[in-house]
């Protein structure tokens, strides 16, 4: 079964776009120690993550208190045919293990010192301390200059930190889907494939916000294949944990005007901060590159079909096409593969419930330290500078404290904000305060001096080191947005 269900998930890979609609495949998991290798997949003209005789790479899946241990081989060619943002790719390659918070430093989530050239490997210790958050993570690579190519070919996976039914008990009794949005890239695909494509996700001919690049190169897939079917019944209740994979387009996600019920963002449960607070019912939810959403999701009446679809986002004048398309149809199935429900962990949820006090005297206060996005024709800046790998950190950072942090984007495209390690709490935008403020690890940055204003939490003792914060559109990252952080 195992098999069969791996050589499924392979040619979905491989043939994105067949005449029969598939059903969304699962993912292969793993549970405790793995090899995981960068490969050049020859079949499919670039560069993967090879795991189990299979290019498809793993849900890692861990207890809180556990360790994720893997041993990661750099397989790559020594010369890449690949392009770069910033020239030829070199082929060197390492990972992020974003939203965990786990240490910056070597063998964890240290994406500075730890690297490895073709030829090369690296051992990773990543321990999952016992009082984390249960969610849904990922893990990508993250060689400045090259992450964008790579996370775009795919070197990208799902974590999970088991327990979130301790927060929301009902979801025990439901199929849980992790579905993960990637691209496939048309950037050099013929004409007629790339109609064929656009028609089939359902792309409209109207033009989409204010981008003058209205030419679509991309499409999501969900767990790699262009609009799969999600099997659910009329009125079924599933859990789905989505990640998006993207290197840089946003997926602002609807069902058909169907409420999503929306669990955990960027992997926080919404309880805990406030173990009061329930789920929050919205008719779509901005999930932008790197971010993820879970969400408790009902099937649609009988004999009415459903389809989960990103809307426009409007990225600005010189951003990149972001259209409405669809990315799945959702409803009854002739088949599907075998329920996986949620794992019942034991022990009791723990909340790390903040002063409310202390949260409005922080968002009250003059901001601790501004960053300013800016761009132009060599690059793309962080307060000015452009990153480099030996660069001094830009600000040192007590562990304890927590900071009110404003993000300002002066330039005509949005950016998603992404800092490594911890969540801050993202309660204003453009001066306006959220209904609905979020604890979040990646936050869209509106265009034209737009901004958000966040709350860092920095009191994680184990949290110690020099790490980075940049913009999560990996391009941007790889060409100069980002700069080093000392939490000490
Ligand atoms: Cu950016």
């Amino acid at each position: 079964m195992r098999i069969i269900a791996l050589i499924v998930c392979a040619i979905a890979m491989v043939s994105p776009l067949s005449s029969q609609q598939q059903v969304i495949v699962d993912l292969p998991e793993v549970r405790g120690p793995f090899t995981l290798s960068a490969v050049y997949d020859s079949a499919a003209g670039h560069n993967a993550f090879a795991y189990a005789g299979n290019t498809v790479p793993p849900v890692i899946r861990v207890l809180p208190g556990g360790v994720i241990k893997l041993r990661y081989v750099n397989n790559l060619p020594g010369r890449s045919d690949e392009e770069c943002a910033t020239g030829r790719c070199g082929n060197m390659t390492n990972l992020h293990f974003h939203g965990l918070h786990v240490s910056p430093e070597r063998p964890q989530d240290d994406v500075l010192t730890m690297m490895a050239m073709p030829g090369e490997s690296l051992d990773y210790t990543v321990v999952v301390p016992a009082y984390s958050p249960p969610r849904l993570y990922w893990y990508h690579t993250h060689p400045h200059g090259e992450s964008a190519r790579q996370d775009l070919d795919g070197m990208s996976g799902a974590i999970i930190v088991e327990g979130i039914d301790r927060y929301y008990p009902e979801l025990r009794h439901m199929r849980q889907r992790v579905i993960i949005l990637r691209d496939h890239d048309m950037e050099h695909s013929d004409a007629a494939i790339r109609e064929q494509v656009v028609r089939r996700v359902e792309i409209p001919s109207s033009p989409c916000g204010t981008s003058t690049e209205q030419n679509p190169e991309r499409v999501f897939t969900a767990n790699g294949t262009i609009r799969p079917q999600i099997p659910i019944g009329p009125g079924e209740r599933q859990f789905w944990r989505i990640l998006n994979a993207s290197p840089d387009r946003y997926a602002d996600l609807q069902l058909n005007g169907e409420q999503l019920e929306i669990v955990a963002l960027d992997g926080m449960p919404l309880s805990y901060h406030n173990r009061h607070r329930a789920t929050r019912k919205v008719d779509h939810v901005l999930v932008p590159p790197a971010g993820r959403v879970e969400m408790i999701v009902t099937g649609p009446s009988s004999g009415s079909r459903a389809t989960l679809s990103t809307r426009c986002v409007d990225t600005g004048a010189d951003g990149d096409p972001n259209p409405a398309m669809v990315i799945a149809d959702v409803g009854p199935a002739h088949a599907d593969s075998p329920i996986r429900n949620l794992p019942s962990t034991t022990g009791p949820a723990v909340y790390k419930e903040l002063s409310s006090q202390e949260i409005q005297k922080l968002e009250l206060s003059t901001p601790d330290f501004t960053v300013t996005f800016t761009e132009d024709k060599s690059g793309f800046y962080i307060n000015g500078g452009k990153f480099s790998m030996d660069d001094q950190p830009m600000l040192r950072v007590q562990v304890g404290s927590m900071q009110h942090w404003r993000i300002v984007n002066s330039t005509r495209e949005i950016h998603p904000f992404h800092i490594h390690q911890i969540h801050f709490l993202a309660y204003a935008q453009n001066g306006v305060h959220s209904d609905a403020p979020e604890w979040l690890d990646t936050v869209n940055v509106p265009y034209g001096n737009g901004s958000v204003d966040l709350i860092m939490d920095f009191t994680d003792p184990i949290i110690r080191g020099v790490s980075v914060f940049h913009c999560h559109l990996l391009s941007h990252e790889d060409k100069g947005m980002m700069a080093k952080i000392l939490f000490e």
